[in-house]
C-alpha cells in the first residue's frame, strides 16, 4: 500500500480513464474474489474500488442506491420480500429497508471482505450492515447458485453487482435471468445495474435482449452518477406484470431522498434516441 499515491485512475478501456486526486490510499487487499481498495478522494470523498473500477463514493452513493432500490420498489403495490445479490457495501440494503411494506430482505454477497471493509471505512453507507434491522438477513455466498434453489418467493430482486468480469460475470447470463424469473412471484420485478449506455453499448443491448427471453416487460432507465466514467449510468428492469411506463405508484415515497422523487420515477425511463437505437435495434453510436 502506498500512502504517497496522489491519483487513482479507473481505465474504462485503453483509451479512456477517470482519474481522481486522492490524499491517501486507506486500504488495499486481495480477497479470494477481487482486488479491493479504499481511497480518500478530494472531489467525491472516500471511494470503494474493486479490481480497479470505481464502485461508489461517499458523495455520490445516494444516486446509485436510491435509483437501484426505489424505482422498482415504488412500482410494486406491496413488495414484501426482496433479494439483493451483491450489494456488499450495504447501500442498497439501507434503502430497501426504508420501505415499511417490505418484511424480509435477503442480502447475498459473495465477498465477505467487501462487507467488512464497508463497515470499517463507510459507516453511513453500511449502516444497515452494522445495525441490521430484524428484517435484514445477510448471507455470504453465491447469489447465482442461491437463485437456482428458489421458486415463487421474492417480489423484487436487485442485482447490485460489479462489472461483468470476475465474480459478477454469471449475473449477466440468460440462465441467471431464467432462474431469477422462477424465483420471483407473480408481479415480480428484477433490476440489474447495466453499466454505461455510452461505454458498454453491446453489453446493454445483450442484457436487454436476454432479459426479454424470460420476462414480458423489459425497460432500461438512466441516472447521472459522476464517479463512473461518462457519468451516464443505466439500470435494466425485467418485470412480470408492472410496466414502469404505465404504472402509477400509490404508496408514499420514504423521506427524505436526495435524488429520487416521483418525477424521476417516470423521467428516468425517457431515453435518448441513441440509447433506444442501442437497445431496440443493436445500433451502436460509440
Ligand atoms: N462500472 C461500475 C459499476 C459499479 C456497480 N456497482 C456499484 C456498487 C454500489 N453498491
Amino acid at each position: 500500500m502506498s500512502e504517497e499515491k496522489e491519483f487513482i485512475t479507473e481505465w474504462a478501456n485503453p483509451n479512456l480513464g477517470l482519474t481522481a486526486r486522492i490524499t491517501k490510499l486507506l486500504h488495499e487487499e486481495q480477497s479470494p474474489f477481487q482486488h479491493i481498495q479504499v481511497a480518500e478522494g478530494i472531489q467525491y470523498g472516500r471511494m470503494l474500488i474493486l479490481d480497479g473500477v470505481f464502485q461508489t463514493s461517499v458523495k455520490d452513493e445516494f444516486i446509485y442506491h436510491e435509483m437501484i432500490a426505489h424505482v422498482p420498489l415504488m412500482m410494486h403495490p406491496c413488495p414484501k420480500r426482496v433479494l439483493i445479490i451483491g450489494g456488499g457495501d450495504g447501500g442498497c440494503a439501507r434503502e430497501v429497508c426504508r420501505h415499511g411494506c417490505v418484511r424480509q430482505v435477503d442480502l447475498c454477497e459473495i465477498d465477505e471482505k467487501v462487507m467488512e471493509i464497508s463497515k470499517t471505512y463507510f459507516p453511513a453507507l453500511s449502516s444497515a450492515l452494522r445495525n441490521p434491522p430484524e428484517k435484514l438477513h445477510i448471507h455470504v455466498g453465491d447469489g447465482i447458485g442461491y437463485v437456482k434453489t428458489v421458486e415463487d418467493f421474492y417480489d423484487v430482486i436487485l442485482v447490485d453487482c460489479s462489472d461483468p468480469v470476475g465474480p459478477g460475470e454469471g449475473l449477466f447470463t440468460r440462465e441467471f435471468y431464467k432462474n431469477a424469473s422462477k424465483a420471483l412471484r407473480a408481479g415480480g420485478i428484477l433490476v440489474q445495474q447495466s453499466e454505461s449506455p455510452i461505454l458498454h453499448q453491446r453489453l446493454l443491448h445483450d442484457i436487454f435482449q436476454a432479459m426479454g427471453e424470460s420476462f414480458p416487460i423489459v425497460r432500461t432507465y438512466i441516472a447521472n452518477i459522476p464517479i463512473y466514467p461518462t457519468g451516464m449510468h443505466s439500470f435494466t428492469m425485467a418485470s412480470k406484470q408492472y410496466d414502469p411506463l404505465t404504472v402509477s405508484c400509490s404508496r408514499p415515497v420514504p423521506q427524505p431522498m436526495k435524488y429520487y422523487n416521483s418525477q424521476i420515477q417516470k423521467s428516468a425511463f425517457v431515453l435518448p434516441e441513441f440509447v433506444k437505437d442501442c437497445l431496440y435495434r443493436g445500433i451502436y453510436s460509440f
